[in-house]
């Protein structure tokens, strides 16, 4: 029986992170919809990305539609080893359309621009051209639809993330009391976040199922998708479906929380995890609702498992950051991608495809992100991007290497974050100032200046840590963009008193290496 004969009326188009099951498309079934999925190199191939990542969106895609499946839904469904995942995903729909006869192609709001772009275009020729009506509809996961989201963050508005999460917080009464005044009597425990760890408490231990996904990967691998980082089966711990998503919720809220506020910006050559969630891959498919992830986290402060730090320092990461950035691309784009507002021309060095700098701390991130395809919040920000930014890298790059590597990059969130936030090339535009740091941050958010080939106290000389002349360097480098902003007058006040011959020193030793990135 061909799908023709099954008197489809409308095809519903299901991406790679729109695996939510709570949808109003599948709260009813109806015989007459036909569900289509696609693995396909249209979506591989725009940037390289890490093997885990394409593993995990294909094995959620593939538990996604057997789901489905299991529901009563019909899906159609195309794997990466079919002929058809070479075509572009507008003929694949085209073909499909044909074929079930169908008069009604709906998708939902796409997440990135490109995508976005691309689908409205085919529904406007297919429309012009008599064969089917394109119709887009919510994706129902976001806190701010995206156009409450681009009237909020229009042109010339300036939003400060700690204005657009109290607005949050108050429209969906979250963490308020009964006067609708924050829990706490302050709307910001931030200040309370910052401690470093010393090992105490110990690590979480991780519960996340192991997954073997070698048949996947060899289908993967035969198709010829180019990917990059570990791909091994072993390494594998990525929840791939709602349910292993909720057990991971509810073991970070459970066991992990309460410690998630205390060490939210440290780093250790001791644990990659620290206490941090690992849900953004369930959140960023949609598997876990941002909403669903926040009102947990507020039930555990209430019943007494979670101190309000930390259970305000998480929620805010939910509903301020990943709202705010969302906001942020999407009254920015196109154009937000060409961002450069320091010039910054030098290529990505060839250990960033590797690990293997003498650089401890970045080492270890790089590394690790190759290694889990995951890397947390202060790795992406104090340690790689505060590299990349004092040695001058091109965000362009920088942002395709992101997009890549992590298991939860999608450009949406992605873009703001290593543009604005960490390279600070739309000059302020999301940042108020560049996340830039010498050792001495390093050393005391993290232990790994302890065992590294640098040294954390010297600036110049073979042994110097580079984190130390290349922050003074890039402060001079940049003295016209940056030396007007009130939040960075102490630098510039430090470098003004600066001895001529030690700063003449300083940016020589600066300029040396970042002559020879590689050789770091
Ligand atoms: P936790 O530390 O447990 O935080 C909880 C959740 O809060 C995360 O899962 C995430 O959904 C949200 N969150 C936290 N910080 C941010 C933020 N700055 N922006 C948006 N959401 C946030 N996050 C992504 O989801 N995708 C990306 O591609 C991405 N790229 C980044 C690139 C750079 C340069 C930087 C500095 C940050 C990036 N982040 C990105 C934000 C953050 O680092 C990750 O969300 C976080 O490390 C994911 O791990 P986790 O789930 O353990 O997070
Ligand atoms: C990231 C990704 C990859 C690697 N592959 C696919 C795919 O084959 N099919 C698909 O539907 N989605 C994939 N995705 C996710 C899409 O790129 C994602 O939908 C967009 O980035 C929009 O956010």
């Amino acid at each position: 029986m061909t799908e023709k004969t099954l008197k489809t009326h409308a095809v519903r188009l299901v991406l790679g992170d729109q695996l939510n099951p709570a949808h109003s498309w599948f709260s009813s079934g109806d015989p007459g919809v036909l569900y289509v999925m696609m693995e396909v190199r249209q979506e591989t191939d725009y940037v390289r990305h890490h093997a885990q990542k394409v593993i995990a969106i294909f094995a959620a895609m593939r538990a996604f539609a057997a789901a489905l499946v299991e529901q009563g839904h019909r899906v159609h469904y195309v794997r990466i080893d079919q002929p058809e995942s070479h075509l572009p995903m507008g003929e694949i729909l085209d073909r499909i359309m044909l074929d079930t006869g169908a008069s009604v192609l709906e998708y939902q709001e796409p997440d990135e621009f490109r995508l976005d772009e691309l689908l409205k275009a085919h529904m406007v020729h297919a429309e012009a051209s008599g064969n089917y009506a394109g119709r887009m509809v919510s994706s129902e996961h976001f806190y701010t639809g995206r156009h409450q989201a681009q009237s909020m963050f229009k042109p010339g508005v300036r939003w400060l993330m700690e204005t657009f999460y109290r607005q949050m917080r108050k429209r969906h009464a979250v963490l308020l009391d009964a006067k609708l005044e924050p829990e706490g009597g302050q709307w910001n425990f931030d200040s309370e976040n910052r401690k470093a760890w010393k090992g105490v408490p110990p690590e979480p231990a991780d519960f996340r199922p192991l997954h073997d996904h070698s048949v996947l990967w060899q289908q993967i691998l035969q198709a010829g998708v180019k990917t990059f980082g570990n791909p091994s089966a072993a390494d594998f711990h990525w929840p791939v479906s709602r349910r292993e998503a909720l057990v991971q919720l509810e073991t970070f809220v459970t066991g992990v929380l309460p410690y998630f506020g205390d060490f939210q910006d440290a780093l250790s050559s001791k644990a990659r995890r620290l206490f941090h969630s690992l849900l953004s891959f369930a959140l960023n498919t949609k598997m876990l609702s941002p909403q669903e992830v926040v009102e947990r986290v507020a039930r555990a402060w209430r019943e007494g498992h979670a101190p309000l730090p930390a259970a305000e320092g998480y929620i805010r990461q939910i509903l301020g950051w990943r709202e705010y950035v969302r906001g942020v691309y999407w009254a920015t784009m196109p154009g937000y991608e060409s961002h450069n507002f320091f010039d910054h021309q030098a290529d990505l060095p060839d250990w960033f495809w590797t690990g293997k700098t003498r650089m401890a701390c970045v080492s270890a991130a790089i590394t690790q992100s190759l290694d889990m395809a995951h890397a947390h919040h202060i790795q992406r920000l104090m340690v790689i991007g505060n590299f990349a930014l004092l040695a001058g890298l091109n965000p362009h790059a920088l942002h395709q290497w992101y997009l890549g590597i992590y298991i939860d990059a999608f450009e949406w969130v992605e873009l703001p974050n290593t543009v604005g936030m960490s390279q600070f090339a739309d000059g302020g535009g999301l940042a108020t100032k560049p996340y830039v740091s010498s050792a001495a941050y390093l050393d005391r958010m993290g232990d790994h200046c302890r065992d590294c080939r640098y040294d954390k106290r010297q600036k110049t000389g073979d042994s110097a840590c580079p984190f130390n002349a290349l922050y003074w360097e890039f402060y001079e480098r940049h003295h016209r963009r940056l030396a007007h902003n009130p939040r960075i007058g102490m630098a510039y006040r430090q470098l003004e008193k600066m001895q001529p011959d030690v700063k003449d020193a300083l940016m020589e030793k600066a300029r040396a290496l970042r002559a020879d990135l590689n050789a770091l």
